[in-house]
């Protein structure tokens, strides 16, 4: 609450005649927030604006890039992701129909919440930065299998495995790894189980076998992995070590849960 003082204070404010315009301060100098690209970024932007346009930027006596290039980059970008948006398309309708088909025939579905998302360009960039792999195009789609992201949350940790198993057998899609990070979690307490799977993607004159990266876990351990995703970016991947042991703590209570939700589904199955 405001003391008398203060109210005092506003009154003889209020109260007093309009100041005469003062002339305006100087303007803040302020620092460029976009960071200057570092010499690698320049080579990893530049490879991969090379491979995808085919322009060698060395050739123009200016220096400066053409504007119908830059345009072709812009489509070749849209171009490059396309075929990963339309693999995400595929394996969602898999899942949906799945989902229907337990909505249908079961009283009960093992998919709880399904999230896709492409990865962006600069998220791209970054990888191939700290992977050091050759900023190409080519090297790009050979050696980034997690371009194209789905996500399966389910109720219990049987059902991750029930519902990576339902889609690995479907003939159209193979299993190129599996990271079982639920039998042999990170050591900071990560779980999830991820594979890395090929769908075709049948387009107008070929068909393309595009990798998806398809995580697989349980609502506990998935309300983990964002909160700690979360810290990771915050503390820009420097999290403090007290809080990396509170954050192992809660992976072990998350996991404690998971254990302890199955064990009371199959007391109930029993009373079926
Ligand atoms: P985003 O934003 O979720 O896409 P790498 O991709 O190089 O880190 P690798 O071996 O290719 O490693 O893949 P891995 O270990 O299978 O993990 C890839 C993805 O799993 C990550 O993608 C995260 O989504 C998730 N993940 C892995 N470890 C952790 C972890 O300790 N905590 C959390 N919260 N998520 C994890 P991105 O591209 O890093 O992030």
């Amino acid at each position: 609450m405001d003391s008398v003082d203060d109210v005092t204070d506003a009154t003889a404010a209020a109260l007093s005649p309009v100041p005469e315009p003062q002339p305006a301060p100087p303007a803040t100098v302020l620092t460029p927030v976009t960071p200057v690209p570092t010499a690698s970024d320049i080579e990893v932007y530049r490879g991969l604006f090379q491979s995808m346009t085919g322009y060698d930027g060395t050739a123009a006596a200016d220096g400066q890039v053409p504007l119908q290039v830059i345009k072709n980059l812009q489509k070749k970008v849209a171009q490059f992701h396309l075929s990963y948006k339309f693999a995400i398309d595929e394996l969602t309708t898999k899942i949906e129909i799945l989902q229907e088909e337990f909505e249908h025939t079961h009283d009960y579905s093992p998919i709880e919440h399904v999230r896709t998302r492409l990865k962006t360009m600069d998220s791209i960039i970054e990888k191939v930065q700290r992977t050091g792999i050759r900023p190409d195009v080519d090297t790009v789609r050979a050696r980034i299998r997690d371009i194209a992201g789905v996500r399966i949350t389910c109720a219990f940790v049987a059902d991750a495995y029930w519902v990576a198993e339902m889609l690995t057998r479907q003939s159209d899609i193979e299993v190129i790894e599996v990271k079982d990070y639920i039998a042999r979690p990170k050591p900071n307490g990560y779980q999830s189980l991820h594979l890395i799977v090929t769908v075709p993607v049948f387009l107008s004159d070929h068909t393309e076998l595009v990798p998806v990266e398809i995580q697989l876990r349980t609502i506990a351990m998935d309300f983990w992995a964002s909160l700690e995703h979360k810290i990771y970016y915050k503390y820009d991947r420097d999290v403090p070590a007290g809080l990396v042991a509170e954050l192992t703590e809660a992976a072990d209570a998350a996991r404690a849960l998971d254990a302890k939700m199955a064990r009371l589904r199959d007391q109930v199955r029993q009373l079926d």
